[in-house]
């Protein structure tokens, strides 16, 4: 008799432990709410989100409760119309991102969306990757952040996948991980959240299940020790474009390492910091920082659970726009510019405005000398990416690219946000990643 008393007791004791060992979390306190604004204005005003960006937008925006349901509608049609009308040319990545982004939450309205569709598309993207794979020497499609970004795509959505070849590709020392021999951040934090909904799905009921499981709780543990091992001095995991995504990572795994192996608050306050110095004007970063300062994870995302509107603690209109280039001065400035072949180099020294960006030397040296500076550029959703110079094009079944630097070091921004200075020695370098 006693004892039937007490198990419910106990029962609802460890209910309410439970929710709290799952998952530490630090996050922006509501009275500071204001410190975000920067990063909702770009996202918001930003006339640049085109295409796939609008997905990174809208999955991070729904997960925060930010918008109105206009604003949420135009996005989505957005996002739609990218996915209906560009679904064969979207890589599984994209198409995962649009899929967690139109699945985060459901409208009041639930306008159609046909995930079965989509979610099987995606699976067939999943599957040329790993063909891609078997027939390149390891090298997928993409690359590990978006098989990741379609394992998770797939988890949520409850499409059909192979949890034994999770787990085998998703070996922590596989070179996937690596750019030129250093960890990647943030393709570690996405796989962490992918494996980690893997994990959750997985009853441990059959036998082949329990070594699946248990060869997923070890990736974790080593994946989420070497994001910690990148952890820099001010707190930031990797560099400033990584921590978002690393912090939601170490969100849904404190399980996995020891209280005092990260400091929260810390990581949090240098990331304000960053945010008032412009460090996120582009949509994608700003998209994907915001949900971990908010104390949400991708694996929030769940099309049965209502969505929340804003704007509650936000006021957007009155915030001013952060603007993409600082104020224009007529000034001009000198800068060297090489492209670099192996052991051939040819350089030149260029007179762009101040303000410019790298790709704007890159412009003015191709005006110069089309034969040496010629190159192509595509639109990523961070801003443009260098697909060839002199002819020469880079290819991820051999893991080449075009690697950016300025004195010997490489660049952690992109050609369209690097902002050059008088005298810079800037380099395109035929590489190996
Ligand atoms: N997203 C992706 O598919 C990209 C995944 C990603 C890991 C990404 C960083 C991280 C993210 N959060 O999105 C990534 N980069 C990859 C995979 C790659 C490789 C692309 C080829 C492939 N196999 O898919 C590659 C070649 C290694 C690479 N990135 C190159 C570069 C350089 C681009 C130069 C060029 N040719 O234009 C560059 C500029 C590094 C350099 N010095 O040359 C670079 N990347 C940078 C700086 C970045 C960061 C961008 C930061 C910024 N402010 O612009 C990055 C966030 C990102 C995008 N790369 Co890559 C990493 C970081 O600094 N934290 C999924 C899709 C749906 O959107």
């Amino acid at each position: 008799m006693r004892q039937s008393h007490q198990l419910p007791l106990l029962g609802l004791l460890l209910f309410s432990l439970i929710p709290r060992q799952l998952c530490e979390i630090c996050e922006v306190s509501k009275n500071d709410y204001t410190d975000l604004n920067p990063l909702i204005n770009t996202m918001i005003n930003s006339k640049y989100t085109k295409g796939i960006q609008a997905a990174n937008v809208l999955l991070s925006l729904r997960l925060g409760g930010i918008l109105n349901q206009c604003q949420e509608q135009q996005l989505i049609q957005q996002v739609k119309l990218t996915v209906y009308y560009k679904a064969s040319t979207l890589t599984s990545g994209q198409l995962a991102l649009a899929i967690l982004a139109l699945g985060a939450c459901k409208t009041p309205d639930e306008t159609s969306i046909r995930y079965p569709n989509l979610v099987k598309n995606l699976r067939n993207k999943f599957k040329a990757e790993i063909k891609n794979m078997g027939k390149h020497n390891g090298n997928p499609l993409t690359n590990y952040y978006q098989l990741s970004l379609d394992v998770l795509a797939l988890c949520l959505f409850r499409g059909k996948f192979s949890i034994t070849q999770v787990a085998k590709i998703f070996e922590p020392e596989n070179k996937n991980f690596y750019f030129k021999g250093q960890f990647s951040v943030d393709t570690g934090a996405m796989a962490v959240l992918a494996l980690t909904c893997v994990k959750n799905i997985t009853n441990g009921k059959k036998k082949t299940d329990m070594e699946n499981l248990n060869n997923i709780n070890n990736h974790i543990k080593s994946l989420i020790e070497k994001i910690l091992s990148q952890k820099k001095e001010n707190g930031l995991l990797g560099n400033i474009y990584s921590t978002g995504e690393a912090m939601q990572a170490l969100f849904v795994s404190s399980d996995y390492y020891n209280e005092s192996k990260w400091d929260c608050q810390q990581t949090l306050d240098t990331v304000i910091m960053e945010i008032h110095k412009g460090a996120f004007r582009i949509p994608t970063a700003a998209a994907q920082i915001l949900p971990a300062l908010m104390g949400k994870t991708y694996l929030n995302v769940n099309k049965d659970s209502p969505c929340v509107y804003g704007p509650g603690d936000f006021n957007i209109s009155t915030v001013e726009p952060i603007t993409a280039t600082p104020p224009l001065s007529p000034s001009q400035i000198q800068v060297n510019y090489s492209v670099v072949i192996i052991k051939e180099t040819h350089s030149t020294t260029v007179s762009v405005a101040n303000g410019s960006v790298f790709l704007d030397v890159m412009e003015a040296a191709q005006k110069e000398n089309a034969t040496l500076f010629g190159f192509t550029v595509e639109e990523r959703s961070w801003g443009p990416y260098i697909t060839s110079v002199q002819g020469l094009t880079a290819n991820n079944n051999n893991r080449t690219f075009w690697e950016l630097l300025n004195n010997g070091q490489p660049l952690d921004q992109g050609v369209g946000s690097y902002i050059v200075h008088e005298g810079d020695n800037l380099e395109v370098r035929w590489s190996t990643y």
